[in-house]
């Protein structure tokens, strides 16, 4: 036992409490027929809460924590303290890059062995540990060697570190039945066109998909393979800009039905979409799978990773989830950090317990939209006219036809309200 949340017990539900606690994510609530706990599937992301230093673009560490260091001895004292805050926060589920959780080596082979050797510490925590692996992932970003892109590289050396890499943190996810596998590109993009040859890049990414697909088959994985798209930040121009970009990949590579995607809400953002329209793409493309419920400052313009605050975006994010039929392997991952004010312990217990109850709010919100309907009737009324014969017959007939038709039966047709600021008014009812 660490003594960095000393004192603090596990949280649990209280309708009348204040400050750092559940006032409304009840996990054993039951909603549309399923325990809250079960719908929401709440991770705690490893980087932000326990390997972040606090920096921002004109700052460095502003956070002192006991395990800061490039040791094993320091690397395991952070898995301590991570399995506690876990026990407190009673999340189901975690998320890590290797890098999180290992000290860089002085070669491959050391950074494997240090990684795995904490792999078979999670393994040790999570027989006791009610706390299951959501994702795992590889950061193939950080270092300088992927400054030029990872399987983009114009280096194959570095094509081939990162193909090692990820079979390494594939495996160690399958081996902690991790029920997901993704892959954010951070440096999959470019700078300049100037040096870049972008067909050949893409090839190599698409080439790369595929071989960690057919890894993931080749040991057995059955959870699913997501990509997270974003837009810029780092690259200028990433190959992953957003779900309609990753989609046009998926394709392209025959992966479309291998291959979803985990959503951002500050990615969709940064896209220029709202976190809605991304995720009720990916469900109309047949490749939602997961969300980061984090989003970004409004005014600011670049990741900040907040977590999430704003009960009326998270309702209707969850609106969207829901029509999916729910998360299958997925679920909602906090990719969000602190402000690099917030120094104390108590403040990441917070963070998440204030994260968690927004979504929780926000989530009963949709729930409840969904069970009443009368959003989908209002949808569904706006196209009423597609139920009619000559409607249907339409997508099947020809130019030459329907003009045809437009002239013997004389249409024309009559502008009818959107009717937007009622629905509004219908949502914020529900929030
Ligand atoms: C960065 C991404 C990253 C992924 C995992 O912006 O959100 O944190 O979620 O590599
Ligand atoms: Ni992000
Ligand atoms: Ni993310």
């Amino acid at each position: 036992m660490s003594d960095f949340f000393k004192g603090m017990e596990p949280l649990r539900h209280d309708p009348e409490a204040k400050g750092v606690a559940f006032r409304s994510y009840d996990p054993d609530e039951v909603l549309m027929g399923k325990r809250m706990e079960d719908h929401l599937r709440f991770a705690v992301a490893y980087w932000h809460s326990f390997a972040w230093p606090g920096g921002d673009p004109f700052g460095g560490q502003t956070f002192e924590r006991p395990w800061f260091g490039d040791t094993m001895e320091a690397a395991r004292l952070k898995a301590d303290v991570a399995f506690e805050m876990f026990e407190i926060l009673g999340q189901p589920y975690f998320c890590f890059h290797d890098a999180d959780i290992r000290p860089e080596g002085a070669d491959f082979a050391e950074s494997r062995r240090n990684f795995e050797e904490i792999i078979d510490l999670f393994e040790q925590k999570m027989e006791t540990s009610r706390t299951r692996l959501l994702w795992g992932t590889a950061n193939l970003f950080s270092h300088r060697r992927f400054m030029a892109g990872a399987a983009t590289n114009p280096d194959p050396d570095v094509f081939a570190w990162s193909a090692a890499t990820v079979k390494t943190c594939l495996e160690a996810t399958h081996r902690l039945g991790g029920e997901n596998y993704v892959l954010w590109g951070g440096r999959e993009g470019y700078e300049t066109l100037l040096n870049t040859d972008m067909g050949r890049e893409r090839e190599q990414a698409g080439r790369f998909l595929n071989m960690v697909v057919e890894h993931a088959r080749k040991i057995g994985f059955t959870g699913s393979i997501l990509i997270e798209p974003k837009p810029q930040e780092p690259t200028k121009h990433q190959y992953d800009y957003d779900v309609a970009t990753i989609y046009g990949f998926l394709k392209d590579f025959g992966l479309e039905d291998e291959v979803k995607v985990n959503i951002e809400q500050g990615h969709a953002i940064l896209a220029g979409h709202s976190f809605e329209h991304e995720l009720a793409l990916a469900r109309e493309l047949g490749i939602f799978g997961s969300i980061d419920m984090n989003r970004n400052d409004y005014q600011s313009g670049w990741d900040t990773d907040q977590f999430p605050n704003n009960v009326p975006e998270v309702a209707l994010a969850y609106y969207e989830v829901l029509k999916a039929g729910g998360f299958d392997t997925g679920g909602t991952n906090f990719d969000a950090r602190l402000r690099r004010q917030s120094l104390n312990p108590e403040d990441l217990i917070a963070a998440h317990a204030g994260a968690m109850d927004v979504c929780a709010r926000g989530f009963k919100a949709a729930a409840a939209m969904l069970e009443d309907g009368v959003l989908e009737e209002m949808r569904h009324a706006r196209y009423a006219g597609w139920e009619a014969p000559e409607a249907k017959a339409m997508l099947t007939s020809d130019l030459d036809s329907i003009a045809q038709r437009v002239e013997a039966e004389g249409i024309n047709p009559v502008p009818r309200s959107g009717r937007q600021e009622i629905l509004e008014n219908i949502v914020n009812h529900y929030v």
